[in-house]
């Protein structure tokens, strides 16, 4: 099952009964919060989606919430357990040449799905641009009830934005989810990770403009920008004058929402991996002001670009810490033009203290990437990325230990690998732990290990939101090993068995537990 759109999707959360439409009149400043944040920490049977039809002050109807829960996400990827993505990837993986003929054949589906994976480019006329808004003075982003989240963020922020940049040397497209703090109609911050793809374009773009001077000053008489209006303080100067151009898509079908959020190297359009997701390409469509290509059935589209230049206060911003991020410098998006549906709603998220509907997002990417990473560290079997560590903060894998030292070697490798490099505390356990119970997690911890021989520290890059790191970015990792202890690791003493009792005992208290007076 894919989704054409978002309105195909909010179809099936309905039938499903995973979605309420709230008509009662709501506030896009910090009440919307308040209603999803006790529906994502309540019950599970009352935690939906919510689509809020009458927000104050705006006639677009706002949707939130709609990936918050495993069963929405698998609804969202049509599937029964996100471990049948991958399974999938798995599966291509794992494309070793069969040496008979129907073994051979077997292949041509799975080849065949690769061929579904490019996006195509629509030329007829794209859903995304059936109202298309380029004068300053008309409402755009005025338009929208983007909301304030958190009682002291530094104003309202587009929460679920799909990101849209290109590498200025390879042309190669990418999608990340970098919040937008709203300045004014036609204004928002641009608020990149520095470890984050779009970052590494703007950086490309910067060093390109400050070796060629020529034609930077060329490139001052292009167009005037429009709306001069931003943040509470001026912003710094870089000398550059270049912009690179970008787009951003609010509202889309969920596996291009899920694919803008996932740790995929930069070399992967993340519409590729969207059309593996969804088993069918992407439709993109040009841009009506910049060169860029978007999702033609978007709701929304924002259009613009980033100047080199220009820099100004953002946040702070309530994030999904459960703390605020500071507020600092960061590039500044202007709108050039906005498109959207006739009858467009607009997609959002608050993140905040854990459980909430990015720790979701989160726990799609620990299971769809997990074959992966089982790449690059075959012996690992499973791995839980706990809600509490908020992804970065936090990876505990369980291995199949074959020599001396190996659970340092998987600490090691995930501090080198890709996106997981930035996780603080990496807890290793043996081949018969289940992960995903954190009290076994802890006992194993506290019991199986000597704290001076069983860590591993190091130094490096850290999240950028780890409020705790003395510089932002950079700090200090620890790595638990808490397998059990060979001979081969020094450990000399008879490491002691569990305690596990007899079967038939088990079996003789089941049968009298009643009598005993229990239940
Ligand atoms: C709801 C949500 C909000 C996010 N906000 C930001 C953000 O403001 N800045 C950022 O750099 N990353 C943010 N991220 C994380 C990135 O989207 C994520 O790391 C993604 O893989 C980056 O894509 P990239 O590797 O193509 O840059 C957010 C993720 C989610 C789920
Ligand atoms: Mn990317």
């Amino acid at each position: 099952m894919s989704f054409k759109n978002l309105s195909e999707f909010i179809e099936e959360l309905e039938e499903n009964n995973e979605l309420i439409r709230i008509k009662e009149q709501v506030s896009s400043e910090l009440e919307i919060t308040e209603i999803t944040d006790r529906i994502s920490k309540g019950p599970i049977d009352q935690n939906k989606a919510l689509l809020f039809e009458n927000v104050e002050g705006y006639d677009i109807p706002l949707l939130i919430n709609s990936l918050g829960s495993y069963n929405r996400l698998n609804l969202a990827f049509g599937v029964t357990s996100l471990d049948e993505i991958g399974a999938r990837i798995s599966d291509l993986l794992n494309l070793k040449v069969p040496d008979n003929l129907l073994g051979k054949l077997s292949m041509v589906p799975k080849l065949a799905q690769v061929a579904t994976f490019p996006p195509k480019t629509i030329n007829g006329p794209a859903a995304c641009q059936e109202v298309v808004i380029t004068n300053p003075d008309e409402k755009m982003l005025d338009k929208l009830p983007i909301l304030k989240c958190w009682p002291s963020d530094g104003g309202p922020f587009i929460t679920l934005p799909l990101v849209f940049t290109k590498d200025p040397d390879t042309g190669i497209r990418n999608i990340g989810m970098y919040r937008l703090q709203k300045y004014s109609n036609n204004s928002t911050g641009f608020h990149v990770h520095w470890h984050h793809d779009a970052a590494e374009h703007y950086q490309k773009a910067r060093k390109e403009d400050q070796g060629n001077k020529e034609s930077s000053i060329k490139r001052r008489e292009e167009p005037e920008r429009h709306g001069t209006e931003i943040g509470q303080r001026p912003g710094g100067k870089f000398g550059g004058l270049r912009r690179i151009p970008v787009a951003v898509a609010i509202g889309c079908d969920p596996a291009l929402v899920y694919a803008a959020t996932a740790p995929l190297p930069s070399m992967i359009d993340e519409t590729i991996f969207a059309g593996f997701l969804r088993k069918k390409p992407v439709e993109l469509v040009k841009c009506k002001t910049i060169d860029m290509e978007v999702p033609a059935n978007a709701e929304i589209i924002l259009e613009g670009y980033v100047d080199l230049d220009e820099l100004a206060w953002e946040g702070p911003f309530g994030d999904h810490t459960g703390f605020y991020s500071l507020a600092g410098d960061f590039p500044v998006f202007r709108l050039t033009a906005m498109t959207h549906r006739k009858n467009p709603t607009y997609m959002t998220t608050i993140v905040g203290r854990p459980p909430q509907e990015d720790c979701y997002l989160g726990k799609a990417t620990e299971r769809i990437f997990l074959p992966l990473l089982k790449v690059i560290m075959p012996e690992v079997i499973d791995m839980n990325l706990p809600l509490e560590g908020v992804f970065h903060n936090c990876a505990i894998l369980k291995i199949h230990k074959r020599y001396p030292g190996h659970a340092k070697k998987i600490i090691s490798s995930v501090w080198g690998s890709g996106q997981m490099a930035f996780t603080k505390y990496v807890i290793v356990v043996d081949h018969d732990v289940n992960v995903h119970d954190l009290s076994e997690v802890a006992w194993r911890v506290f019991a199986n290990t000597d704290p001076v021989r069983d860590s591993l520290t190091t130094h490096g890059p850290l999240d950028i939101l780890d409020h705790a790191t003395t510089i932002p970015g950079i700090g200090g990792k620890l790595g638990i090993d808490a397998t059990v202890k060979w001979k081969g690791e020094g450990f000399e003493r008879n490491w002691p068995n569990e305690m596990i009792m007899s079967d038939d005992i088990k079996n003789r208290v089941n049968l009298k537990w009643a009598s005993l007076g229990f239940n």
